[in-house]
């Protein structure tokens, strides 16, 4: 490992030994599920290649951007505008975290019935392995479902860095006042935090920046509808993961780079699997990384992942922000409607959640839809019910969480799934 890295994460309070442990899981699990698919788009090098850096040299460049008077924030749900953040010059990374890390550390403070993705960004932060929450100036939570809410008290106990933004839960007039005046209220933060003006001028920047990285997600995913699909779900949730935390121009030149060569090969009609190949669409909780298990168990089974309705997924790129506005206020007033018109079960009703998963479905060409949700959390699991009374669709739910246990006895259902399809 280079010596450069161990004393730059040294100097992070980086737990070496238990961060050590992380990284070589991470390594192996990587080599297992990606490296090994066969017939993967050239363009996915560059993807490799982040994460293969992903502690080190973005760490680093972080770490840089800092030293030049930049902020960087940490974010936990697609609620909170990161255009906003760019807006003052800042560095948006998101900080859910997707492995089974400290969670004996993480059940001494949070109840055991928790999500996994909760006890694992306070696992993370309580076995000191995550460079990333421990570059960030400010995280900023949300208040969306009950466990995050509280987590996020124990969160600031531990590191005095959190900001809690509130998100209603439902879509009425008064919601919608409400969440533009937390959006005030989240400009006035983060001016403070970064000493930085927001103005329409760096607003339209950080419109333009995220809605040209919301287009390159797009497209990606519309490339998906193809049979043969010329790329893996898993690949796919990889690009969608990243979104979340690399340098927004590079990464969307390279998505776009990534899309022409797909482009090229739904011309030439070659895929990653045969045509005919069965397409499933999955819903529900979002998948923080290094969570591959479901996209993995899915696609080894003889099946493809065309589509996430999820917030790693679609929910991220749904829509863009119109770019005819003329003054902050109105910029603001256009974020606001553009956020609050994502679809999260923390919402009621949320009904808005179905007509996405039946367009997405008639979109992408599924044949069937899995519906994902973690153990433990309470938004989904409930919403799965309506979900499927509504569709009308091939369906099968799986709730599960981080670890490996459950994976002989997910296969199974899926393979016997993926056979009516
Ligand atoms: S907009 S899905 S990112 S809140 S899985 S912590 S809901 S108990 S992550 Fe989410 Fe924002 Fe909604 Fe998306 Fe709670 Fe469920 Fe855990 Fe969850």
């Amino acid at each position: 490992m280079d010596q450069d890295y161990i004393s730059m994460w040294q100097n992070l309070g980086i737990d070496l030994e238990n961060h050590d442990c992380l990284l070589k899981a991470l390594a192996e699990f990587y080599q297992q599920i990606y490296l090994s698919q066969e017939k993967r788009p050239e363009g996915m090098k560059y993807f490799d290649f982040v994460i293969s850096e992903a502690h080190g040299l973005r760490i680093k460049e972080l770490l840089e951007a800092k030293k030049q008077g930049k902020k960087v924030i940490g974010t936990f749900c697609v609620y909170v505008p990161e255009e906003m953040i760019l807006a003052v010059k800042g560095i948006c990374v998101g900080l859910c975290a997707g492995a089974q890390i400290g969670f004996d550390e993480a059940e001494k403070v949070l109840p055991k019935n928790t999500c996994d993705l909760i006890k694992a960004f306070i696992g993370f932060k309580l076995t000191q392995v995550c460079p990333y929450t421990e570059s960030c100036d400010l995280l900023v939570g949300e208040t969306t479902c009950d466990g995050k809410k509280k987590a996020y008290e124990i969160l600031d106990k531990l590191t005095r860095k959190v900001y809690v933004m509130e998100v209603p839960h439902r879509k009425t007039e008064v919601s919608k006042e409400l969440f533009l005046k937390e959006l005030f209220n989240f400009k006035e933060k983060l001016e403070e935090i970064s000493g930085q003006k927001m103005s329409l001028e760096t607003l339209r920047e950080g419109v333009k920046i995220v809605n040209e990285k919301r287009k390159a997600l797009m497209r990606l995913e519309s490339l998906r509808a193809h049979d043969p699909v010329p790329i893996s779900g898993l690949d796919a949730l990889l690009v969608d993961q990243i979104a979340f935390y690399d340098a927004p121009i590079r990464f969307t030149q390279k998505v776009n780079e990534l899309c022409d060569e797909l482009e090229e090969r739904v011309k030439m009609g070659v895929g990653v699997k045969p045509k005919g190949t069965p397409r499933v669409l999955i819903t529900g909780c979002p998948f923080a990384l290094p969570n591959w298990k479901l996209h993995h168990l899915i696609e080894a089974s003889g099946a493809v992942v065309v589509g996430e309705e999820s917030c790693v997924g679609r929910r991220y790129y749904h829509t863009l922000v119109p770019e005819n506005f003329n003054s902050v206020k109105e910029s603001i007033k256009a974020l606001a409607e553009r956020y609050l018109n994502t679809h999260c079960a923390c919402f009621t009703p949320n009904t808005e959640r179905i007509e996405d998963i039946k367009n997405m479905a008639k979109e992408l060409n599924a044949q069937g839809i899995i519906y994902y949700s973690i153990q433990f959390c309470t938004p989904y699991l409930f919403e799965a019910y309506q979900v499927e009374k509504a569709l009308n669709f091939p369906f099968l739910k799986i709730d599960t969480n981080y670890s490996t246990e459950d994976v002989g006895q997910i296969k199974t259902r899926v393979e016997a799934f993926i056979e009516t399809l």
